[in-house]
């Protein structure tokens, strides 16, 4: 987790900076996804908050067309891997639809410290968050 931090910063020195993030690499966790034509938004809350530790988490989603306008996804799919060691997680999560276009996610577990992505598959779209666990 160190070095990723230190990649992600650059010099490691420099605290300054808690605005912009210019690399791939989770200096923070973003909660927040755009597609890249503007027209879906897709975002995550956590229980419990932060994400525990090799303990079994649940996500609630909010997915729209970034202008407050829900999208009814027909099919949507979650799932993690840690892409510094190519493997998944040990758990299948299930996601079901919870109206207004939201999905709850439950069952999610993530068994390593390190960097994971999370990957939220709709409506044709896969949106990605960065995130270091576990803080
Ligand atoms: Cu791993």
């Amino acid at each position: 987790m160190l070095a990723l931090v230190l990649a992600a910063c650059g010099s490691g020195s420099d605290g300054s900076s808690s605005s912009t993030a210019v690399s791939d690499a989770p200096a923070a966790d973003v909660r927040e996804w755009q597609s890249a034509d503007g027209l879906r938004c897709v975002g995550y809350t956590p229980t419990p908050d932060p994400i525990p530790f090799d303990a079994l988490f649940s996500l609630e989603w909010t997915v729209d067309d970034c202008q407050g306008g829900a999208l009814e996804d027909a099919e949507w799919v979650v799932d993690a891997q840690m892409p510094d060691h190519s493997h998944g997680m040990t758990v299948t999560p299930v996601s079901q639809p919870a109206g207004d276009g939201a999905w709850v996610t439950e069952g999610l577990l993530f068994h390593m410290e390190g960097w994971w992505r999370l990957t939220a598959e709709g409506g044709g779209q896969v949106a990605e968050f960065d995130i270091t666990c576990c803080s």
